[in-house]
């Protein structure tokens, strides 16, 4: 008995044992309300459902041509909040990729297109 929880212990913290908890799913971000403005730096805040684990986590600028530029994180306000410092960019259309991890172990990796506007 002992030794089947140790396994089950072990399999949790590999992440193996799916969909017992939630992923870190975006459920906000500020890009929703405004999109940053031509050459001037802009804290973006992603919301997501569960707890992060920072360190393990990046996000990346995704610029014309598809060139990913590693972005400066921190923690936000509340649990499950993100702040992403977006430089100065010209016009245009960008994205930002985050893989971030959750609590759980899971690794969520997704795309939040946005646009630079005058
Ligand atoms: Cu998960």
């Amino acid at each position: 008995m002992k030794q089947l929880l140790q396994i089950t212990v072990l399999l949790l913290s590999l992440g193996y044992v799916g969909n017992l908890y939630a992923h870190a799913v975006v459920t906000d971000h500020s890009l929703k309300i405004e999109q940053p403005k031509a050459n001037q730096a802009k804290k973006v805040e992603l919301t997501f459902n569960s707890k992060i684990e920072l360190g393990l986590s990046q996000v990346y600028l995704v610029s014309k041509g598809d060139k990913h530029t590693l972005l400066t994180i921190s923690k936000g306000a509340k649990q499950g909040n993100v702040v992403v410092d977006v430089p100065p960019l010209s016009l245009g259309e960008y994205a930002l990729r985050y893989k971030i991890f959750a609590a759980d172990g899971h690794l969520t990796e997704d795309l939040i297109h946005f646009s630079v506007t005058p």
